[in-house]
């Protein structure tokens, strides 16, 4: 009915909706009916009044994850020197989220982008508006509607995260070049469309371990960039292990000072300052992502207790640990002081924590009899809340006596993830033979391990998080959560090569209808990513599977 509305005011539909009306008149002649609407419809699309630059345009299949619908319209929106950004409201978040795009436009284009209020009457042509509108609630918390037309975008939601996920959306529509640093020719050409979108799943994750090599705050910050671009919404940090306690926490300082000072193969190690751990938190929030802090107990927790003897059963400090095995370091559960040591790690991060989720690990506490690990999660749990937080924890506590809101995140066993479902805990799905980004692609992939199997990027696609665990439903899953593990990985561009291309998957897995995602379709879709990823300078494994669209002869041109 809208549409219709909105249509009578260009001639050729005028005409159409008269020859509707007489046609309703003429309605026992329904051949003469359906001849005069083919009629109309055919003159409609002839237009012979516009200019031949409006004939169609193909608009290629580039957006990871797959959105919800996508129509595309068929034009051409340019955008020129003269383009502005447009928030509605005029509130200090929107205007951010604006200036983030302006961010990411500027670079290649050169253009002075401003950021204005949206003005009471029509936009100029080749304004970009971003506006947030209660219209959208039924998109969701993080839906948006996105709609290119040859005159504007307009980018709406009903919240500030839709804006941003949308804003994503946006960036993979122009062309890959958008993503340089320095500026190129351009022209900044993108086929018009409108998509509406919103996720699957509301918890869609990745998880980086930078205990067993440390990672600068700036080498982090550029992960979570890399996994805004593809709408990732969490990203876990596994803060503690055996080979090194990355967090300052004041009551407990050697933590970090000792316990921090190595890592794998014995280098330098690292930790993060609190002010570090809030300037990383607050990176993330920018980002619309939720940093989740993970203090593994009671097992892998060499680095504790190398850092201060009474925390050992036998009250003797272990030297710290450089090598790769697992499972063979538990807190001392049935020494009260433990969970003085709990309590206040949990403290200090609960207040540098905004999100509502700690994880305290969990897993491979092999040392501990079933008896003194459940009851010790146990005790864990109650900690956790009693500071106002939700425990999320390995699959191995599911089998301790906890309830929701308490979370587990399904890694290995079936039968865990089976109970926690049985119990109405909800579940995350990190399935290591699917969704570990620290497996091999294949054998000759330099980085990695293999205990799970290789991971090639069609393994990391071809799954459903619903259809994983037989017992474990859709309704028990939060969502979707790829760890890197590191002891295998120094470098930023070692966390590029493992992360990329699979990332873009888990995302898709995460966000995108089931029904609609395809391999054969996906791999070509992501083969257009590999000129993105090398206009942002990231490092990626160049899968032989993928038909990277890097020169003339690839399937997606621009
Ligand atoms: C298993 S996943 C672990 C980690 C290792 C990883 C290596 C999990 C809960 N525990 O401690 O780093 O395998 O792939």
């Amino acid at each position: 009915m809208k549409k219709l509305q909105k249509g009578g005011k260009s001639p050729s539909s005028r005409y159409f909706r008269i020859l509707i009306e007489c046609a309703h008149e003429l309605g026992r002649l329904r051949p003469l009916w359906l001849l005069l609407l083919f009629l109309a419809a055919a003159c409609g699309g002839r237009s012979d009044d516009l200019p031949p630059s409006d004939e169609p345009v193909a608009a290629p299949d580039v957006i990871i994850p797959l959105p919800v619908a996508d129509t595309p319209t068929g034009q051409i929106f340019t955008l020129t020197e003269d383009a502005n950004i447009y928030i509605s409201p005029e509130i200090q978040a929107l205007r951010e989220i604006g200036e983030y795009l302006v961010d990411r436009l500027r670079p290649a284009t050169g253009y002075e982008i401003g950021v204005f209020p949206r003005p009471e009457d029509d936009l100029p042509i080749g304004s970009i508006c971003l506006a947030l509108n209660d219209e959208y609630t039924s998109l969701g918390e993080e839906g948006y509607e996105l709609t290119l037309t040859r005159e504007q975008i307009t980018l709406s939601s009903s919240t500030l995260e839709g804006v941003f996920r949308g804003i994503q959306t946006l960036r993979q529509v122009f062309p890959p070049s958008i993503e340089e640093s320095t500026v190129q020719p351009g022209p900044w050409e993108v086929v018009t469309r409108t998509v509406r979108d919103f996720p699957r799943f509301e918890w869609r994750g990745a998880m980086l371990d930078v205990a067993r090599h440390f990672f600068r705050v700036e080498e982090v910050k550029r992960v979570i960039d890399l996994l805004a671009y593809y709408k990732i919404n969490r990203l876990h940090m596994h803060l503690t292990d055996d080979q090194g306690w990355r967090l300052m926490i004041h009551s407990w300082p050697n933590l970090a000072s000792h316990g921090g000072s190595t890592e794998v193969g014995g280098g330098p190690g690292g930790y993060y300052s609190q002010a570090d751990y809030t300037e990383l938190v607050a990176y993330a929030e920018s980002r619309y992502m939720t940093l989740i802090p993970e203090f593994d107990m009671p097992g892998h927790t060499n680095a504790a207790l190398a850092s201060y003897a009474e925390l050992n059963e036998d009250g003797i400090a272990p030297p710290l640990y450089t090598g790769t095995a697992v499972g063979f370091s538990a807190l001392a559960v049935n020494k009260e002081i433990s969970y003085v040591f709990v309590d206040d790690v949990i403290r200090e991060i609960a207040s540098l924590t905004p999100g509502s989720y700690i994880h305290i690990g969990g897993d491979e506490a092999f040392g501990l009899s079933d008896p003194e690990y459940r009851e010790f999660i146990v005790r864990i749990d109650e900690i956790v809340q009693s500071h106002g937080k939700q425990m999320i924890g390995w699959d191995e506590i599911a089998e301790a006596d906890v309830t929701s809101p308490s979370t587990v995140q399904y890694w290995l066993h079936a039968a865990h993830a089976q109970t926690a479902a049985r119990k109405g805990l909800k579940i995350i799905m990190s399935p290591a033979t699917r969704a570990y980004l620290d497996m091999k692609y294949n054998w000759c992939t330099p980085l990695g391990q293999i205990w799970a199997g290789f991971t090639n990027v069609e393994d990391a696609y071809t799954w459903d998080p619903a259809k994983q665990v037989s017992g474990v439903e859709e309704h028990s899953i939060l969502g979707v959560e790829a760890p890197l593990w590191t002891e295998t990985i120094q470098t930023l561009e070692d966390i590029e090569f493992m992360l990329l291309p699979r990332l873009a998957g888990y995302a898709e897995i995460g966000w995108s209808p089931e029904s609609e995602r395809g391999w054969d379709e996906y791999r070509i879709r992501l083969g257009s990513h590999g000129p993105r990823w090398d206009a942002m300078n990231v490092n990626y494994y160049r899968s032989q599977r993928i038909p990277w669209a890097f020169e003339e002869s690839a399937p997606v041109v621009f």
